[in-house]
């Protein structure tokens, strides 16, 4: 059994939990992070010395980061049509991961604790106002490639790519800033709720 460590609502762990429902896999989760079980103890750090979650375990052994825990699932149950064997197919499912987890999540960071969270360290308008210009122009990024591949972020097909990405446009329409006009992002987010493990652990109203 696929042992899950990490609280329901982080936005890394949810890229697990769809993953494990578009596979079909089974899973214990455990409660851990801000609220629930503390990261910051021995026991958790001897898995994970980042004190982050997500953390799986299974028959092979314990792994960290979520979307590298993504692409082990995917590789482990088979699944080509989510993450591709082939070279440069597969690059191309793994850049717009790897986007996502860099100028992606860096351009909406201030906003976000800011907005949602409300951290009162994260309170000047200028950089609420920068992040927020920079999130919404990664999302013209996106809302460009969408409208080229007609469908989902890689091609015609729904792929890894789509896990994160979905998660991370579901944490841009749910925060408080001046979206930009994003009409084939605001289509895809849309399709995307005909998958249930979005609507299970992406579209689920948390951000
Ligand atoms: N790069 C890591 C980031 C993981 C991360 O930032 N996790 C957050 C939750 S989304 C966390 O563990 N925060 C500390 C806590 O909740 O105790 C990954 O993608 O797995």
């Amino acid at each position: 059994m696929l042992r899950i460590l990490g609280k329901a609502s982080s936005i890394n762990v949810r890229k697990v939990l769809w993953t494990c429902a578009e596979i079909g896999v089974h899973y214990e989760r455990e409660d851990w992070g801000s609220g629930f079980a503390s990261t910051r103890t021995a026991e958790f750090l001897a898995l994970n010395p980042n004190g982050l979650v997500p953390v799986i375990e299974d028959e092979a052994g314990v792994l960290w980061e979520s979307n590298t825990i993504c692409r082990y699932l995917a590789g482990k149950h088979g699944r080509d049509d989510l993450l591709p064997t082939a070279p440069r197919e597969r690059a191309l499912v793994e850049r717009w991961m790897d986007w996502q987890a860099t100028d992606l999540n860096a351009s909406w960071r201030y906003a976000f604790v800011a907005l949602v969270r409300q951290d009162p360290v994260f309170a000047d308008p200028a950089q609420i106002s920068a992040s927020a210009r920079a999130w919404n122009a990664n999302m013209g990024i996106l809302e460009r490639q969408l409208a080229a591949t007609g469908g989902y972020a890689v091609g015609e097909t729904f792929t890894l790519a789509d896990v994160v990405l979905g998660l991370s446009v579901n944490r841009w329409v749910m925060t408080p800033i001046d979206h930009a006009d994003c009409p084939t992002v605001t289509a895809y987010y849309e399709r995307l709720c005909e998958r249930p493990g979005f609507r299970e652990h992406g579209r689920n109203g948390i951000p």
